[in-house]
């Protein structure tokens, strides 16, 4: 039986930090409508999907850091998300800041979710690569306060089954990381969903600001291409609060190449036809684990110090 999925990718234009949770959610929801008429039967939306980028600010007031973080999902705000998708019978993909209790203790995470078509959280995953900077520094044009505001995530990589393939998470900075890609095509992922936000200035070191959209897809072409992945990496985008995010949202087919690219830095919604069945031209044939791969020559790789 063929294993073909729709996957929608939901570019999103910037959130401002005066806009309401609802209205960046009726957006949300515009783009999953959208999504829905042309047949899409998952749709992946960014990085911090309900927010503005808030780690551009240092923020001292704790219940103004608060308002961007959700302590429960789906919450009141979000609760329409859910529905709408149920009605339309949509899976989805989306990133928030979490706060959450655990263990008698209060944490920060960046967190992405996938959903099924019941309204079920099947995997959650909290950003591990977490970027930047932990204190305030005021050379910057603008913070990158990510360390400030998150802690990592303590778990690894996870797949979740979802049509009859094996979906993995990711968020915006993992993206860039090779081992990110490895350990979840070793864990027999087969559709890795990554948001992002990324600022076109990167303030230490600016002679390569010109370069973000290179690096942006050399680095998920690679891991799709070296892991025989198909990844969806999905941009927030625009002038968001002074600062221009990247775009280039797409969707990469297993052979590294950009099978559908968005042309904007708008909401916008682009879509594959994926078959799923496609990562074998590469797992059974040039990067066969199995048969060619020499983890006893890669002592380093997994060593911690
Ligand atoms: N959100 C996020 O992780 N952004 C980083 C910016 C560069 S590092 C300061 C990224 O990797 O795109």
């Amino acid at each position: 039986m063929s294993r073909e999925i729709v996957i929608a990718a939901a570019q999103m234009g910037p959130n401002q930090r005066a806009d309401s949770r609802r209205k960046i959610v009726q957006r949300m929801i515009a783009l999953m409508e959208k999504a829905a008429r042309c047949g899409a039967q998952l749709v992946v939306y960014p990085e911090l999907a309900l927010t503005t980028f808030f780690p551009r600010w240092y923020i001292k007031d704790t219940s103004e850091i608060d308002s961007f973080f959700e302590t429960e999902m789906p919450g009141a705000d979000t609760a329409p998300l859910f529905t709408r998708a149920r009605e339309l019978g949509i899976t989805f993909s989306f990133g928030f800041a979490e706060k959450t209790e655990q263990a008698g203790g209060v944490h920060h995470f960046n967190t992405s979710v996938l959903v099924d078509k019941n309204s079920n959280i099947i995997l959650r995953y909290r950003k591990i690569h977490i970027p930047g900077h932990s204190q305030y520094e005021s050379w910057r044009p603008f913070q990158h306060l990510e360390k400030f505001y998150f802690k990592p995530g303590t778990e690894p990589f996870s797949t979740a089954r979802l049509f009859d393939a094996e979906f993995s998470l990711a968020i915006c900075n993992d993206r860039r990381w090779p081992e990110t890609y490895r350990e979840m095509a070793l864990r027999g992922a087969e559709i890795a969903l990554i948001g992002y936000n990324t600022p076109m200035h990167y303030a230490p070191m600016p002679s390569h600001d010109h370069l973000q959209s290179f690096h942006n897809h050399l680095c998920m072409q690679a891991g799709a291409y070296q892991n025989g992945l198909w990844v969806i990496g999905v941009a927030k985008a625009g002038l968001e609060e002074g600062c221009q995010l990247l775009g280039q949202t797409c969707i990469i087919a297993p052979t590294g190449e950009i099978a559908a690219q968005a042309s904007s830095t708008d909401d916008e919604v682009i879509l594959a036809l994926c078959d799923i069945d496609r990562v074998k031209e590469i797992r059974e044939n040039v990067f066969n684990f199995k048969h060619h791969r020499r983890p006893e020559m890669y002592p380093l790789l997994s060593r911690t110090s």
